[in-house]
């Protein structure tokens, strides 16, 4: 029964194929946190990741050929990265876009690597993920570029601002990475941080951590977690007494933090690596495309999977023009694509950029936003100047 319908599958794609004269798609996979607490991020990625599918394959694909992603969810954990990576790599896609977190690719990028399948990071930031090997490059500036800017822009905002609070999840490695970014920012901006307190990405409570940062009398709080923490984190920092400026980190960047603050959510302030008001040509068709569906404003991560995805589309363009891609053995492409990314430079919503020879990205534009709350769900992210 299943080989029949298999078969019946089959030759009806067969002939789909013919009588359409579509080639069989290339395949990119992309493997980010559709599922857990971390697809309050994951999720802004797929929208990217698949308005990036249908604007490109709209354009013709490859010269041509249409370009499908192949998706794998990776949860919320380390071994479901290196299980979407292994699921990706063995199915034959030419490259990934993914993971969510840097957590997961100092898990998974090593699998990419060690099979010589090229990796684009959409929103690993912490610092050394390029590193990581010759395949792993990222598409998201690392917090020692963005991070910075939300401190100054604190100060911008309040010159008094002298007592720092910095609290930070300490089992997640992109955490730890940018509170030493932000804590490091602070004191080059003479401000004393007078206390670092630590949490989980899984906790829920956070009195000990709210008490000992009123306790200590400070202007400005800076969090760096993920987004369930990072959200209640900042409700009860409210609930309980505080009421100066917070700064949120990465992993706070979504709106998808309002069904957790709240209203205790207004005034955040966010370092952001996009802005919708960007003004490429391909930025405006992109924020024109998630309105139309979304009823908002792009968000970074859906447009730094974008991206991604862009990137791959236009360095296997690239390739294909030299040598039709259905002629290369996939191994060689995989390299050859790999070469390829990491010499172009590519017009994208971020702006224009590049990679170095690491596969770090060369990025110009970042923002500041805050978070402006009209009721208990609805807010937004207002750019500041
Ligand atoms: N920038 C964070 C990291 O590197 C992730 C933010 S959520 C997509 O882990």
């Amino acid at each position: 029964m299943k080989r029949a319908t298999l078969l019946a599958v089959t030759l009806g794609l067969f002939s789909f194929t013919v009588a359409q004269k579509v080639a069989t798609p290339i395949e990119i996979g992309v493997a980010v946190a559709q599922t857990s607490n971390v697809a309050l991020l994951g999720q802004e990625q797929v929208i990217g990741a698949r308005l990036a599918e249908k604007f490109f394959n709209n354009q013709g694909g490859i010269n041509g050929t249409p370009i499908k992603l192949v998706f794998q969810d990776t949860g919320g954990d380390e071994a479901g990265a290196i299980n979407a990576f292994q699921n990706l790599i063995r199915d034959g896609v030419v490259g990934i876009v993914g993971p969510t977190l840097s957590q997961h690719a100092f898990a998974a990028d090593p699998i990419a690597e060690r099979a010589k399948v090229p990796v684009l990071g959409p929103s690993n930031t912490a610092k050394g993920i390029p590193q990581i090997g010759d395949f792993i490059a990222r598409v998201s500036a690392p917090v020692a570029v963005v991070a910075p800017n939300a401190v100054k822009q604190a100060l911008k905002l309040d010159p008094d601002i002298k007592r720092v609070a910095v609290l930070y999840a300490q089992n997640d490695a992109f955490s730890v990475s940018e509170t030493g970014t932000f804590q490091e920012t602070a004191k080059a901006q003479k401000l004393d941080v007078v206390t670092v307190q630590k949490f989980q990405t899984t906790d829920t409570d956070f009195t000990t951590q709210v008490t000992a940062v009123l306790g200590a009398k400070v202007d400005l709080v800076i969090i760096s977690g993920l987004a369930a923490d990072g959200g209640n984190l900042v409700k009860q920092l409210r609930q309980l007494g505080y009421k100066g400026l917070i700064i949120g980190g990465n992993g706070l960047n979504t709106s998808n933090i309002f069904s957790v603050c709240g209203r205790d959510c207004d005034g955040i302030l966010i370092a952001q690596a996009y802005s919708p008001q960007q003004s490429g040509a391909i930025n405006q068709v992109f924020v024109k495309e998630y309105r139309a569906q979304y009823k908002k404003d792009p968000p970074q991560f859906a447009a730094q999977a974008y991206t991604g995805v862009q990137v791959f589309v236009e360095a296997l363009r690239k390739i294909d023009r030299k040598k039709k891609l259905n002629t290369w053995d996939l191994d060689d492409l995989r390299a050859e694509l790999n070469k390829a990314i990491l010499v172009g430079s590519y017009r994208t919503p971020l702006g224009v950029i590049s990679f170095d020879k690491e596969g770090e990205l060369n990025q110009k534009e970042f923002y500041v936003a805050q978070i402006k709350m009209k009721d208990a769900r609805n807010g937004s992210f207002v750019f500041l100047k």
